[in-house]
């Protein structure tokens, strides 16, 4: 950070305490259910009770008659509203695009997942508007379902959509096949795993939620919703589906409770309440059930893998073969078809030499809600496959689990990976020596001796994952089929007495941006970090804004505000030169001071934001009033923060349970802003992960594809008391191609978690031969692999 390094010493790096919480803690946040609008009304979604079915008919005429409703509406009635976009376009292997059928915003003719929405009714209280709901009749022909990626392709299987012949989305392949078979055929051990990544509710704790209003004074409309990237839903509703000009549509997203992912997306509710607010000419408010949630938020994961790895006779990494069917659900969800692609193939080198990869991926719709990215994305499910071959490949071979990994570690950077990622910077010795000794593995044997002894088996899992976050560089992801830029946005705006507020175009829903981005200025520009606050969530306050997920927002966010700081620095230093009476060159910015070099002649940061807004004696030929700067940054490279879980597992053969005795974790995240929230990134992530690994699992009905775990009584959440006390590190590798050297860290708990949990879980089992578990490794799963294997043997 060079001129500034002593302040930056004072701030950054501090676990200073969230700003935020001041408002969390006494219950003053403003979440949009907290906006209340004069005149407002209430909307309820009817949805389909059938995963598939013809819609024959809908008679809404009770239900617009019932008492107190304002109005009623179908896809009928939705004329010239355009269906939901896509906004990555996957290019096939047979160089065909995707198949991109419609997504309607309320169901046309026919209803493709229960919970398709069918019908909007706006009544004035929320009661009245489920009574006249109830008083809907809707026509259905249902139709045969399928919810599992596999059966969908399967001949014969029932066409979900027209314009997706055998419910194929696309097939789509990276790397080269030529060089991985050839490397198979002269492997000396090839190790062959069958996986299913489970596929997950998000499940935030705040559903989602929208306030649409609509003003005739000037034909303009406001929309609150609960949304991780306000200007691009505002640009995907008005651009792409209700062609409304996009400045007369205000969304803010104001504190939002919570997304993980799920809160990226254009959805339909949101984008049939803008519509009707202006047809009903009254403001409209929707707050999802927690049960609409688990029908209508998009899911995450779902893959079903088959995977090979080649290897010498020395343990070295010589190829890996990767075939994935990706279930996509019943439409392509905003961001659907660069999950199992762009962010989840690009990452199966992992942290290894690996030098030929070939993965293939095929994208499946099934009679099922959406599927998009959920906290990590991609790179969970990569190195889940990665992670779990390795260990098996190492049981295998009777390699130790480290000793495997460091056979194949890269140590040389820039590394090019054979599938199109450039790792810029890591040391992953560091990372899995640091987590070796927090774990203390040496003291594994005697632990694992004395579970022994009380008839339980001990297990340790090794998971050594790479993640590219930070995404994204605009024009890699171009290439690769995005159809919008990856950059972000921040405007630095000093006020005349020196205090700072700052708009992001990041967003944050408790990644604590309100404390990190201060921080960033605080050091920055030499000021308390009281004096700074932050804004974001509001297309009528932001200049622009991509938003956050990919762990983005500290890397790209951040560094668009320190290019902004840049600015106002520039700019400082032509003010101060003019009232020190020096070159401009000579002017030196420290610690919140302009200095002449080599004198003690100077000017507060204060005193210059003050002469810039009371211009007097100010050479305003030369130099306009004000302090006041915006940048937008677009990357050069994703950041790719790395470092090794490592999971410590009791189970009871009895009984199937698995408990996590212990968990460690050391990452690299590049320089970290904030120790506390880092930290505070790492336990809610791996929070998540072991909750993939031990507990959630989203199940349709495979006949009647009903949601099974429709509820928090059948979808298992962590709970305190399933998760150990974390054992967590940093270590530090810098980034080397933003200013602030940072990596992303929000999502690597949840990716490297999920892998070491059940390469434990293997490692216990494998003395009573139990070959393999799927994830939830739950005590009945457990239960019955081991009755399994005990008959087998
Ligand atoms: N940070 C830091 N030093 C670093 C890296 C990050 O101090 N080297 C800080 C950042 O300044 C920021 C926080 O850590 O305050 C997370 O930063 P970053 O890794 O840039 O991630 P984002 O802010 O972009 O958050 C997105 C990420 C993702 S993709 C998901 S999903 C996720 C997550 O964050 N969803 C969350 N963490 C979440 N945390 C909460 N509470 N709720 C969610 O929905």
């Amino acid at each position: 950070m060079g001129a500034n390094d002593s302040a930056l010493k004072s701030v950054m790096g501090q676990p200073v305490l969230r700003k935020e919480d001041a408002r969390f803690l006494t219950g003053t946040g403003q979440f949009t259910d907290d906006v209340t609008m004069a005149r407002q009304t209430y909307a309820f979604f009817l949805r389909s009770p059938h995963a598939h079915a013809t819609i024959r008919a809908i008679d809404v005429a009770k239900a617009k008659a019932a008492p107190g409703v304002v109005g009623v509406f179908t896809g009928a009635d939705l004329t010239g509203v355009n269906g939901l976009p896509c906004g990555w376009l996957i290019t096939g292997s047979d160089g065909k695009p995707m198949n991109e059928p419609p997504h309607p915003v309320l169901a046309q003719g026919k209803v493709r997942y229960v919970g398709d929405a069918v019908a909007l009714v706006v009544a004035e209280s929320i009661d009245a508007a489920k009574d006249a709901a109830e008083t809907i009749s809707v026509d259905y022909d249902v139709l045969p379902s399928v919810v599992n990626p596999v059966d969908a392709l399967k001949p014969g299987a029932p066409q979900i959509h027209e314009q997706a012949a055998g419910n194929k989305c696309y097939t789509w392949a990276l790397g080269d096949k030529a060089a991985v078979d050839a490397a198979f055929a002269s492997a000396a051990h090839v190790t062959k795993l069958d996986i299913v990544n489970n596929r997950l509710v998000p499940n935030a704790i705040e559903p989602r939620a929208a306030v649409a209003s609509w003003n005739r004074a000037d034909d303009a409309y406001t929309l609150y919703v609960t949304s991780q990237n306000p200007h691009v839903e505002r640009l995907l509703m008005t651009a792409f589906v209700l062609g409304l000009p996009e400045h007369k549509v205000r969304v803010i997203a104001p504190d939002v409770g919570g997304g993980f992912g799920s809160k990226i997306y254009l959805y339909p509710e949101e984008t049939a309440m803008v519509w009707a607010a202006k047809r009903v000419n009254r403001p409209i408010k929707w707050v999802a059930e927690r049960s609409e949630s688990f029908l209508s938020d998009a899911h995450g994961r779902d893959h079903v893998t088959h995977a090979e790895l080649a290897l010498d006779a020395s343990g070295k990494f010589l190829a890996l073969r990767v075939q994935t069917t990706a279930n996509m659900g019943a439409y392509l969800s905003t961001f659907a078809s660069c999950i199992p692609t762009i962010l989840y193939a690009t990452l199966l080198a992992g942290q290894y030499t690996t030098p030929a990869i070939f993965c293939e991926v095929t994208a499946v719709f099934t009679n099922t809600a959406p599927v998009d990215a959920y906290r990590g994305a991609g790179r969970p499910e990569a190195t889940y496959v990665v992670e779990r071959i390795v260990h098996q490949a190492a049981a295998e071979m009777g390699i130790a689990q480290d000793e495997i990994r460091r056979r194949n570690f890269i140590r040389e950077f820039p590394y090019q990976t054979p599938v199109a990622l450039s790792y810029d910077i890591g040391d992953y010795d560091q990372t899995l020596d640091a987590a070796m000794a927090m774990a203390d593995v040496a003291g594994f044997a005697a632990r694992k001796a004395e579970a022994k002894r009380r008839g339980k088996l001990r297990g340790l899992g090794y998971a050594s994952y790479i993640e590219a976050c930070g995404l994204a560089p605009s024009n890699i992801a171009g290439s690769l089929g995005a159809r919008a830029g990856l950059f972000e946005a921040g405007e630095v705006r000093v006020h005349p007495t020196g205090s700072v507020t700052v708009f992001t175009g990041s967003h944050s829903h408790g990644q604590g941006h309100e404390t990190t981005f201060a921080q960033v200025v605080a050091a920055r520009l030499g000021v308390p970090v009281e004096n700074v606050d932050v804004v974001h969530g509001d297309t009528g306050r932001v200049p622009f804004g991509m938003g956050t997920y990919g762990s983005r927002s500290l890397s790209v966010g951040g560094t668009a505000i320190v290019k902004a700081l840049d600015k106002i620095i520039a700019k400082g230093k032509k003010i101060a030169a003019h009232l020190l009476e020096a070159a401009e060159s000579d002017i030196e910015f420290n610690d919140g001071k302009f200095s002449v070099a080599g004198t003690d002649r100077s000017k507060t940061f204060g005193e210059i934001a003050l002469t810039a807004y009371v211009p007097h004696n100010y050479p305003l030929d030369k130099l306009e009033p004000g302090l006041n700067e915006t940048a937008f940054y677009d990357p050069t490279n994703f950041t790719y923060p790395a470092g090794t879980h490592i999971c410590e597992v009791e189970i009871d053969p009895d009984t199937g349970i698995v408990q996590v005795v212990a968990f460690t974790a050391s990452d690299d995240f590049g320089n970290v802003i904030n120790p506390m929230i880092v930290e505070g990134q790492v336990h809610g992530g791996l929070a998540q992960g072991i909750g993939q690994a031990l507990l959630e699992h989203c199940v349709y009905d495979a006949g009647s594809g009903q949601l099974l775990t429709g509820s928090m009584m059948d979808y298992a959440l962590p709970r305190a008391d399933d998760l150990p006390s974390f054992n967590v590190d940093t270590k530090v590798t810098p980034c080397t191609h933003n200013p602030l050297g940072a990596k992303g860290c929000g999502e690597a708990g949840a990716i490297g978690s999920p892998a070491a949990l059940m390469n434990a879980v293997h490692d216990a089992l494998a003395p009573l031969g139990v070959a393999h578990v799927d994830m939830p490794a739950s005590p009945h799963r457990v239960w019955s692999a081991i009755l399994k294997a005990r008959a087998n043997a």
